[in-house]
């Protein structure tokens, strides 16, 4: 090789979550290339084949320049076959026919749309378009029965798919903070998910809420429902109880009916300013707000585990258990050498414990 060649080989670490992955990605027209055909495999449920697809596209992500030659990936983690040979298509010819083809395929477009509703996921879209199911308008006429939130994400399908903006995060955050204030003075709001790794857009808009003396955060998630419910601000709620128990034996038993960690899926009316020149009458638009409520004792936990990206969080995880014999979830860190937790307040704790350096959230986009 020349000098020059040398130059320009970039060199990675294998895990996502030893690498900064900022937002600036100098090889987007790759990584959406594998990104889509790592959705393709998720939705058409060969979970492998997706993660495979996403840590190739992060691998790419985390270069410090764009790719103009093959020669350049040699020696660079997670990159399979499959993935080296979508990527010598577009760089040879412009674009890959595996991933036109599929990006044009029916079934991948009608699995698309159907996803797309809240509350439907590919097992049930798979079912719909096995009947000739392809669309919204097709799923309407077939008289399916759909559940309270498959309800919702139907009437607020254009929305709900519409990007949320940071503004609109932001507003929904006073929201939210208006809530938690009214409800539990000196309880605490996080705003968490790709809004944390500064996206500028989002699907949803992802919130933490814990209280600083432990077990006041009890209760607190239906409060702060209630009052949002009251003053207008929800179209669609659901709330899910969490029953983790911390045990003193390890995470594998059961976690006891000691309800903690409560999740509630939201849909949001927010208020929005008339666009310039716009016809619309309707003065709102629905959001999906997702609430998480954690004790204080576990938030830094929650919180790392909320932030993400996914990817990120699946590769923290599988760090975790194959190179420190430890287990990671939203709630704690259990050392399995050790037999025992190690407590954190701080995320910067829980990567020392994992004994990585640590990535804050804007560097985490992997
Ligand atoms: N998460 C989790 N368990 C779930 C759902 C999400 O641990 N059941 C975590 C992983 C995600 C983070 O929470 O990284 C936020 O989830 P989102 O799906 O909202 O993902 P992002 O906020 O990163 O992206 P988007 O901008 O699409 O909302
Ligand atoms: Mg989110």
């Amino acid at each position: 090789l020349f000098q020059w060649d040398y130059e320009l080989m970039f060199s990675v670490p294998s895990y996502a979550c030893q690498r900064r992955t900022t937002l600036e990605n100098h090889n987007a027209v790759l990584t959406d290339a594998l990104s889509l055909l790592a959705e393709n495999a998720e939705l058409s449920d060969q979970e492998g084949r997706g993660v495979a697809f996403r840590r190739a596209a992060a691998v790419l992500k985390a270069l410090p320049g764009p790719v103009t030659g093959l020669t350049q990936l040699r020696g660079l983690p997670c990159l399979g076959e499959h993935s080296l040979r979508v990527i010598k298509d577009i760089l040879e010819n412009g674009a890959s026919d595996e991933v036109e083809s599929t990006r044009q395929s029916e079934h991948f477009k009608a699995l698309k749309v159907l996803t797309g509703i809240f509350g439907v996921g590919p097992k049930t879209a798979e079912r719909w378009i096995r009947e000739g199911i392809h669309s919204l308008i097709q799923l309407r006429e077939s008289g399916h029965t759909l559940n309270r939130a498959q309800q919702a994400g139907l009437l607020h399908y254009d929305d709900l798919n519409r990007p949320v903006t940071r503004a609109e995060a932001d507003a929904i955050t006073e929201v939210v903070v208006r809530a938690v204030v009214a409800v539990a003075p000196g309880a605490e709001v996080t705003l968490t998910g790709g809004f944390r790794r500064g996206k500028l857009t989002g699907h949803d808009v992802d919130f933490l809420i814990t209280h600083p003396e432990e077990g006041r955060e009890e209760g607190l998630m239906s409060k702060v429902v209630s009052w949002l419910r009251s003053q207008g601000f929800l179209l669609y709620e659901k709330t899910t109880r969490n029953s983790y128990l911390e045990s003193t034996e390890g995470p594998a038993r059961p976690a006891s009916n000691m309800d903690r960690f409560e999740r509630c899926l939201t849909i949001f009316k927010l208020d929005e300013d008339q666009r310039p020149g716009s016809e619309e009458t309707k003065l709102w638009r629905a959001v999906r707000v997702d609430l998480v409520v954690s004790p204080i004792s576990q938030f830094a936990f929650a919180l790392l585990g909320w932030t993400g990206s996914k990817l990120f969080e699946r590769e923290l995880r599988r760090w975790a258990g194959h190179e420190k014999a430890m287990s990671l979830s939203s709630h704690a860190l259990y050392d399995n050498n050790q037999s025992r937790y190690h407590r954190a307040t701080s995320e910067e704790e829980i990567f020392a414990h994992l004994g990585l350096e640590f990535v804050p959230p804007s560097e985490r986009n992997a």
